[in-house]
């Protein structure tokens, strides 16, 4: 890989063979067994990154608290400056971060490039809110009296993220949640640990520059067993998790065991609708690049066609052949298309779906296979596969986290195909590919899709950071980004104040003394 110029990027992210996993910002200590990070694209070892013990927790906590009492000070727009700073030192950084994501998660350079640009977006757009964080007034029913609300930062935010997005989704986050007055505590995924290194030491550096305190941003590494230091600490108001379903479903419980607040982004079972009015052209770079970019693994990524039976075998045939063109092979290599899976539990889950999609009458109609041979010596590179099957197969149902894309098909009117796409469980990204107005119009109505987003002539993946991102459902409800996901990470007052020498009670009680 180093002719891609990775060790010179690790260099310029101050990424070690051996790191501590544990960091308060220049603080860096760590007591717990090494976590191998093993790139999917060439099956090196990359790094070792010592992993957080209880103790250790400990010790960031109390730093964690104590920040907090400084940094709730700071005037907002003055924590947006700090944000801005960090911003320009991604911009700075871009290259080599993009290059690391890429070569230890194994999506494309470019797709790398993206997902470092979503986090200088973010700080762009954190630091205009810095100066927006509004609440409202109202009018009190007593007179002499003044009604307003106002948001306070919650205090410590602990931010568990995937592997798939391992820098992107920290920063959606933490940025947001650094312009309300909050402090961060991160575990990254234990599969993508040296990003997480790289992103504390990029943000250690803005701190430290500002004379900052310790412990507004901090990292933890390990596996479930640290997030659950974080999910069990009744000192931590707000816990954003992003991963599966299941995880998901454990750290909620768990989060509301204690009244706490969680924000979750869960799995997703992605469909576009194709129309008889859809563009043909269009539809199949939208699902193509759903389907296969980021080699399926993004929550976003395409699962399902959902297509009308008279554009069924036009849409098939195109799709088959666009299939045809993609190169599979080192993502760091910018004529590739398709890198790795990340591992091979993964590659294995991609074998599973595809034999469960035939176990249940369903028919491949691009065949899937693990690569091998030179260049693919990870085992983690696997073709990117397509099957036709029905709307109710269990395996349909499930989020595959891998390049599989189920060919399924409606007749009748849309409604019928919005159906077939509301019938899973999850309910994040959803998408129709119509120049027929009533289409759209319903497919965004009431009787519509029922998912967090929904696209008209555009793919399930690639969403904006200036919208709100999450779904319903399975996929747990939270909002992250843009619109106003700010406000999951502050806490609400309302206040009335009476300027007047009386003391009127609300609803016109009477309690004289
Ligand atoms: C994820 O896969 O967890 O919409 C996030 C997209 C990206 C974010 C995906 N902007 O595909």
């Amino acid at each position: 890989a180093n002719q891609f110029g990775i060790h010179k990027a690790l260099k310029v992210l101050g990424v070690n063979s051996i790191n501590e996993g544990t960091s308060t910002g220049s603080q860096k200590f760590s007591n717990g067994d090494l976590i191998d990070s093993f790139s999917p694209v060439d099956g090196q070892l990359i790094g070792q990154v010592k992993a957080t013990t209880k103790a250790d927790f400990d010790v960031v906590m109390e730093k964690a608290t104590s920040a907090f009492k400084t940094w709730r000070t700071l005037p907002a727009p003055q924590r947006g400056e700090i944000v801005r700073q960090f911003g320009d030192k991604l911009r700075e950084k871009k290259e080599a971060l993009g290059k690391l994501v890429s070569y230890e998660m194994g999506k494309s350079y470019q797709e790398g490039l993206g997902e470092v640009q979503e986090m200088i977006d973010i700080c762009d757009f954190a630091v205009g809110l810095s100066r927006q964080l509004h609440g409202l007034t109202m009018h009190s029913e007593r007179p002499g009296h003044r009604m307003y609300e106002q948001y306070h930062p919650l205090g410590v935010v602990g931010i568990i993220s995937a592997f798939n997005f391992p820098v992107a989704v920290w920063a959606w986050n933490t940025a947001l949640a650094w312009i309300c007055g909050d402090v961060c505590i991160w575990k990254p995924s234990e599969k993508t640990p040296l990003c997480g290194i790289a992103c504390q030491n990029i943000a250690a550096e803005v701190f430290a520059e500002n004379n900052l305190p310790e412990g507004i941003s901090s990292l933890i590494n390990g596996d479930y067993k640290v997030g659950e230091f974080m999910t069990k600490d009744t000192r931590i108001p707000l816990i954003s998790a992003t991963g599966s379903t299941r995880m998901g479903k454990i750290v909620a419980q768990e989060v509301a065991g204690r009244l706490g607040k969680s924000l979750l982004e869960l799995g997703g079972n992605n469909a576009i609708i194709v129309t008889p009015d859809a563009d043909i052209k269009m539809t199949v770079i939208g699902a193509v690049f759903g389907a296969v970019g980021t080699c399926g693994q993004r929550c976003t990524s395409t699962r399902r066609l959902i297509i009308h039976e008279s554009v069924y075998d036009t849409v098939k045939t195109a799709i088959v052949d666009a299939y045809k063109q993609l190169r599979i092979g080192n993502p760091l290599d910018e004529n590739n298309h398709v890198g790795p899976l990340i591992d091979t539990d993964a590659v294995n889950m991609y074998k599973n779906a595809l034999d469960k999609v035939v176990e249940a009458g369903g028919k491949i109609i691009v065949a899937g296979a693990v690569l091998e041979g030179e260049g693919y010596e990870s085992g983690c590179y696997v073709k990117p596969a397509i099957a036709e099957g029905k709307p109710d197969f269990e395996i349909i149902q499930h989020e595959t986290f891998a390049p599989v894309l189920y060919l399924l098909k409606y007749s009748g009117g849309v409604e019928n195909a919005i159906e077939i796409q509301n019938q899973v469980a999850q309910g994040l990204s959803s998408a129709i590919m119509t120049n027929n107005l009533r289409e759209a119009e319903h497919f965004l109505s009431v009787q519509g899709s029922d998912c967090g987003i929904a696209n008209v002539n555009i793919g399930t993946s690639g969403a904006e950071i200036g919208g709100a991102f999450g779904g319903e459902k399975d996929t747990g409800g939270g909002r992250e980004s843009g619109s106003d996901a700010w406000k999951v990470y502050m806490r609400r007052q309302t206040n009335t104040i009476n300027y007047t020498t009386e003391l009127p009670l609300a609803q016109g009680i009477k309690f004289d003394l």
